[in-house]
């Protein structure tokens, strides 16, 4: 499918800004520790898959705080001298999708590709940068098929009424991306799209592969039957097929660590016969709203594009987000949004001066904060610092808003 339009990402040693020194370092669920992200060495390609939306709503805050946790991935990465090979999906053929162009009556493609289009409006409104490869699960089926028939191959698949299940016994490692015990992991899996009490599975755990077509749904052909692809296959296929093994970083909202990080890594694990699928598993916190997650099934829900179409500046909402550390859950408010306005008017004010306080110090600080686990809160106040502060540097104001913008992607 097609991506979205790139905002320009500035280079700080063209500014005349020193190079970055410290790699980054992220939080991995799978051993939950922090430790250094990305490719080993100077130099080399980052490989990053994020797992996409499910196109049946528009992009809600949640949403815009995961993708931009791993936009910020992205750039630091960029600004440490290393290109970065992005790829995401859209689920765009899933329960959901299907559930809510039944209840309006839409065609379920009609209704993803207009979610889509809003996506790619919102996230590039955002200005987070877009992956190279943003794939849907309809494009992506010869991929499932193919890794179906890997798994097939190895005994890691069985068929319970026509649709097909994967044994989570055939991965000898399951359970380590999200290192929870089968009793944590029983209500997650219900509750997160499983069929734990499918009469005919091995073990109540096993995930859904492909689904024979139901009546009045969608279906593709395959040597397994007509049908189409379960969810977490999907991302396992697709992010495999575009970045290989053992890539750097699998994104996504907490809320995706199990089952589908988990499912997926042992698809891939077990179809490939290499581990790991990533070598780090990163997760952004939940943002909610009135006491509970923000959700398109709960209904609570903030759009981005209803708050840029009433005319909210769209740096003022990321400048909203990044107030808050990615990994943390959190409550949207309209204070907080306020509060972010008028930062970006102290901001903007400050890189107008004529002169400043020197940058180089800034671009330290901020680099520093990021390198350890995206720490945001601490970014920010760092250029709060210099924006406050007084000083002869004529320099300063565009090196300042060039680190705003490369490293923070806050246009100025
Ligand atoms: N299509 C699948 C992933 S393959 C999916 O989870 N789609 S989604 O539309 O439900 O969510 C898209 C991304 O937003 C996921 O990474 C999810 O973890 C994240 N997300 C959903 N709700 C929130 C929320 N309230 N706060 C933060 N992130 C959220
Ligand atoms: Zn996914």
């Amino acid at each position: 499918m097609r991506s979205w339009p790139a905002s320009d990402v500035p280079s700080l040693p063209d500014a005349g800004l020193p190079a970055a020194i410290r790699p980054l370092s992220l939080h991995d669920t799978g051993t939950g520790t922090t430790r250094p992200a990305g490719p080993d060495g100077a130099g080399g390609t980052a490989r990053m898959y994020v797992c996409g939306i499910t196109p049946y709503d528009a992009t809600h805050l949640g949403h815009a705080n995961t993708y931009l946790a791993f936009d910020l991935v992205n750039r630091v990465w960029r600004d440490s001298g290393h290109r970065v090979h992005y790829v995401q999906n859209a689920t765009d053929v899933d329960d959901p999708l299907l559930e809510r162009a039944r209840e309006t009556g839409e065609d379920w493609r009609d209704l993803a590709d207009r979610e889509i289009q809003l996506f790619r409006d919102d996230m590039a409104a955002l200005r987070i940068l877009p992956p190279d490869q943003y794939i849907g699960a309809v494009e992506a089926i010869p991929l499932v098929i193919e890794m179906i028939e890997k798994l097939r191959g190895r005994d890691a698949a069985y068929e319970v009424g026509g649709d097909v299940y994967f044994p989570v016994a055939a991965d000898p490692a399951f359970g380590q991306v999200s290192r929870l015990t089968r009793e944590e992991m029983a209500p997650l899996f219900a509750e997160r799209g499983g069929d734990p009490d499918r009469a005919g599975k091995h073990d109540p755990l096993d995930a859904l592969l492909w689904m024979a077509r139901r009546p009045g749904e969608p279906g593709w052909d395959s040597p397994f039957g007509e049908g189409r692809p379960g969810w977490h296959v999907e991302c396992s296929a697709i992010s495999i097929e575009y970045l290989g093994m053992a890539f750097d970083v699998e994104g996504g909202g907490s809320d995706l660590a199990f089952p589908h990080h988990e499912m997926g890594a042992s698809h891939a694990q077990v179809a490939t016969g290499e581990r790991p699928h990533a070598r780090a598993y990163v997760h952004a916190g939940m943002v909610g709203l009135d006491g509970e997650k923000m959700s398109k099934s709960r209904g609570n829900l903030v759009f981005v594009s209803k708050l840029l179409r009433d005319g909210t500046d769209p740096m003022a909402i990321r400048l909203a987000l990044l107030a808050h550390h990615y990994r943390a859950d959190w409550e949207w408010t309209p204070r907080g949004l306020d509060e972010a306005q008028a930062r970006l008017g102290r901001w903007r004010a400050a890189v107008s001066r004529a002169s400043g306080p020197p940058a180089a110090p800034v671009a330290a600080a901020v680099r520093d904060h990021l390198a350890g686990d995206l720490d945001t809160p601490a970014a920010l106040e760092a250029i709060d610092a210099w924006a406050s502060g007084a000083g002869a540097d004529e320099k300063a104001p565009a090196q300042v808003r060039a680190i705003a913008d490369a490293l923070l992607g806050v246009a100025l």
